[in-house]
C-alpha cells in the first residue's frame, strides 16, 4: 500500500489533535483503517510539528492541543504543546549566548535533535566533574510504577544531582542553556553528572513520564512533563559512550564541552526521542543532563 500524507489525511490529523484525541488514538485509528503503525506514528508526528511551526509563524491561527483538550481562559499559544527550541530559524552557524558563543554543529527535525559545540569550557567540564566526584552514587531512576526512585539494571552509571543555583558554577551553566533553549531556568530540574566507567551503559529509553504508569500523575505534579533534554559531555571517554537515537540511526559522539539537545513535545515514542548511551568501551565517561520540565519545577 503507497501510504502518502495527502491534505485530507493531514486535515483530519489536525482536527482529531484540536478535537483533544490523544496521539494514541489517533495512530490507533489510523492502524483500523489500514496503516502501519510505525508510517502512522511518523505521520502524526510530521503533520503536528508542521502544524506547530506553521501556527509560530503566524500562517494560521487555528489552535491545536497536543493531548487533553484545551480548558477554557488558557493562553492562545498552546502551553502543552511548547517546548524548548534552539533558535535555528536563520540557519546559524554560531549562537552569541551572551557569556560564551556556541557553535551549531547537526540538527534534524524529527526527532527534534541539535548538537552543540563548545557550549562548556574545559573548566567548567572539570569543575563540574570535581564538585560531582565526591558525591557520585549508583544512579537510581524515577519509578514510574510509584513515582519513587529505583535502582535500574539498564543504567550502571554513578551519578549526583545538585539543586538549581547550588554553585555560581552550576548557576552559570543553568542560565546559559536557558538562553539556549529559550526556556526558564525554573522549569529546569536540577543538574544531574553521570559517571560511567568501562562498560557502563545507558540502555535506550524516554526521558519522559510514561502517562500509562500509575505513579506518573504524582511525579507531573511537581513540574508537569519533561519535555525536553540537554546532554553536556564533560570529558572523552577512550572509546564508546556515544549517545544514541536508534528510531534513525544516531550517534553523537561524546566530546569534551559539546551538547546534544532534543526535545518533544508528547510523551509519546511518534516523537522518534527514543535514546541511549552506549557502552563505554575504554576509559571512562562524565556527562551533565539537564531536564526540562513544562512547567516551573519546584
Ligand atoms: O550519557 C548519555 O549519553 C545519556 C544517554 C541517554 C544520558 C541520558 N540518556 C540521560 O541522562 O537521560
Ligand atoms: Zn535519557
Amino acid at each position: 500500500m503507497n501510504q502518502t500524507i495527502t491534505p485530507e489525511l493531514r486535515r483530519w490529523i489536525i482536527e482529531q489533535a484540536a478535537a483533544g484525541f490523544p496521539p494514541e488514538a489517533v495512530v490507533a485509528a489510523m492502524k483500523a483503517s489500514g496503516w502501519m503503525e510505525d508510517v502512522a506514528a511518523e505521520a502524526l508526528e510530521t503533520t503536528l510539528q508542521a502544524h506547530l511551526q506553521e501556527i509560530s509563524a503566524g500562517q494560521t491561527i487555528r489552535p491545536l492541543p497536543a493531548g487533553p483538550a484545551r480548558t477554557s481562559g488558557s493562553p492562545a499559544k498552546d502551553a502543552d504543546a511548547a517546548v524548548p527550541e534552539i533558535d535555528l530559524s536563520a540557519s546559524p552557524r554560531e549562537i552569541d549566548l551572551g557569556d560564551r558563543k556556541v557553535r551549531v554543529l547537526a540538527a534534524l527535525r524529527s526527532p527534534r535533535v541539535v548538537v552543540i559545540g563548545g557550549l562548556l569550557s574545559d573548566a567548567e567540564c572539570e569543575g563540574l566533574i570535581e564538585l560531582a566526584r565526591p558525591r557520585l552514587a549508583r544512579s537510581l531512576t524515577v519509578q514510574t510504577a510509584t513515582g519513587g526512585e529505583e535502582l535500574n539494571p539498564d543504567r550502571t552509571s554513578s551519578g549526583t544531582f545538585f539543586n538549581r543555583g547550588e554553585t555560581a558554577l552550576v548557576s552559570a551553566i543553568e542560565e546559559r542553556i536557558a538562553r539556549l533553549v529559550q526556556w526558564p531556568v525554573t522549569h529546569g530540574e536540577g543538574l544531574q553528572v553521570l559517571n560511567y566507567r568501562r562498560g557502563a551503559e545507558y540502555k535506550p529509553h524516554y526521558d519522559y513520564f510514561d502517562p500509562a504508569e500509575p505513579g506518573t500523575p504524582t511525579i507531573l505534579k511537581r513540574g508537569g512533563q519533561r519535555v525536553g533534554t540537554l546532554v553536556m559531555y564533560l570529558n572523552e571517554p577512550g572509546q564508546g559512550g556515544g549517545t544514541t537515537f536508534p528510531d534513525v540511526g544516531l550517534e553523537v559522539a561524546p566530546q569534551r564541552g559539546h551538547a546534544v539537545f532534543f526535545s518533544y513535545a508528547r510523551p509519546h515514542p511518534s516523537t522518534r526521542t527514543l535514546h541511549g548511551g552506549a557502552p563505554v568501551l575504554a576509559g571512562e565517561k562524565w556527562v551533565a543532563t539537564k531536564w526540562l520540565r513544562q512547567r516551573e519545577f519546584r
